[in-house]
């Protein structure tokens, strides 16, 4: 009866006629500074344990970490619904001493998976295609700064063509709620200022019902969230078992909106925006960078500045071009031929012209 729930049973009026006999798949990724509490989120989130055989490094060991990035996949069912989660972890981030661009991989990550979808998209199986794309990224902020660091300035930037930015504040208890309020309005300036595009909520369909509306602008209101994770269960007595965390004064309880957003985001990702999160990844930023890859055919030397004014330099080198989908590569040739045809024409009737005149000459000579 205690049983907890994600709220994936949710996802068929997201869904609404469209077909989910494929099953659902979906990808997440966390980012930010190690220690934020990334992993116990992860676990908070989707009532799992995938970081249970996971050893914690050293302060020392953290000095010298080079970020890896993992990548679990859970199957969660709920009400006959299935999810195949894909979580991206970034272990690392940020811990190395010269940490200017220690975040590179996890941007060429998210390339990769682009490259590889814009592959298979060209290839003869595209009709099963496996979506490896990152359709959101959770970006943690730490509760202890005075807002956005030039680390996460740097990242953002860097990403916020890519994937679809969610950010939010880690470890949350360690503020009071006005502190919490102060943090994220720096935090919204900062994001306006430096110009970075975080993931858009759509507006809410006017039909909805008053409580959906006030929730969604609620939702919408509290970003970026002030979460708290915690792999614990608290039993209190005389009251539910919560997940939470126990303190000497207290419990902060993960799932309890006046201690945190936690539900907030739950609820925005797992039962309202899952799907659209999924599109705005399709339609918009995969879009983008499939125009991108072609434009950067049709005019050589035009891809080079454009991620050289994303990316440092060095980075340039490594993005190899991905292979163009077939049928764009025989357009493009077929364009060519009937350019060099029409040319060849042209030729003629000049070679036929000049003949012509040639002829015209020699008649008139010979008069
Ligand atoms: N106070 C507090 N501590 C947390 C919270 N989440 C995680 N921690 C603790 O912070 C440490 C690092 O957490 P972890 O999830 O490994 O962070 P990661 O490096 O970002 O993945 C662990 O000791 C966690 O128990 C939180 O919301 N509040
Ligand atoms: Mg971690």
């Amino acid at each position: 009866q205690d049983k907890e729930y994600v709220g994936f049973s949710a996802l068929p009026n997201q869904l609404h006629r469209k077909s989910i006999k494929k099953g659902f798949d979906f990808t997440l990724m966390v980012a930010g500074e190690s220690g934020l509490g990334k992993s116990t989120l992860i676990n908070s989130l989707f009532l799992t344990n995938l970081y249970e055989d996971r050893q914690l490094p050293e302060a020392s060991a953290r000095l010298t970490q080079t970020l890896t990035i993992e990548r679990r996949g859970v199957e969660i069912e709920e009400g006959g619904i299935k999810v195949k989660l894909t979580l991206v972890d970034t272990p690392g981030f940020g811990d190395s001493v010269d940490c200017s661009d220690c975040w590179l991989p996890v941007v060429r990550f998210i390339e990769e998976q682009f490259e590889q979808y814009l592959r298979d998209e060209s290839g003869l199986n595209r009709k099963n295609i496996q979506d490896s794309r990152v359709h959101c990224c959770l970006y943690f902020i730490s509760p202890f700064g005075r807002g956005l660091r030039p680390l996460d300035v740097a990242f953002l930037r860097a990403v916020h063509e890519k994937v679809n930015i969610v950010p939010v504040i880690g470890k949350a208890d360690a503020l009071m709620p006005s502190e919490t309020q102060a943090l994220k309005q720096k935090i919204r300036d900062q994001l306006k200022e430096e110009e970075i595009n975080i993931y858009q909520f759509p507006d809410c369909d006017s039909d909805e019902d008053e409580d959906f509306k006030r929730q969604d602008a609620e939702m919408k209101e509290s970003i970026p969230f002030a979460v708290v994770g915690s792999c614990e269960v608290v039993r209190d007595k005389g009251t539910r078992p919560v997940r939470g965390r126990r303190y000497s004064w207290g419990t902060v309880e993960v799932e309890n909106p006046h201690h945190c957003d936690f539900l907030n985001l739950r609820r925005m990702l797992v039962q309202t925006h899952l799907q659209d999160l999924k599109e705005v990844t399709h339609d918009l930023l995969y879009e983008g960078y499939r125009a991108r890859c072609l434009q950067s055919l049709a005019r050589p030397g035009a891809r080079d500045r454009a991620s050289r004014s994303k990316l440092s330099r060095r980075s340039t080198a490594e993005i190899p071009l991905p292979m163009l989908p077939l049928a764009e590569t025989e357009k493009l040739i077929r364009e060519k031929d009937e350019e060099l045809r029409r040319m060849q024409e042209m030729l003629e009737k000049m070679q036929a012209q000049v003949q012509q005149s040639q002829a015209q000459g020699e008649q008139s000579a010979a008069l």
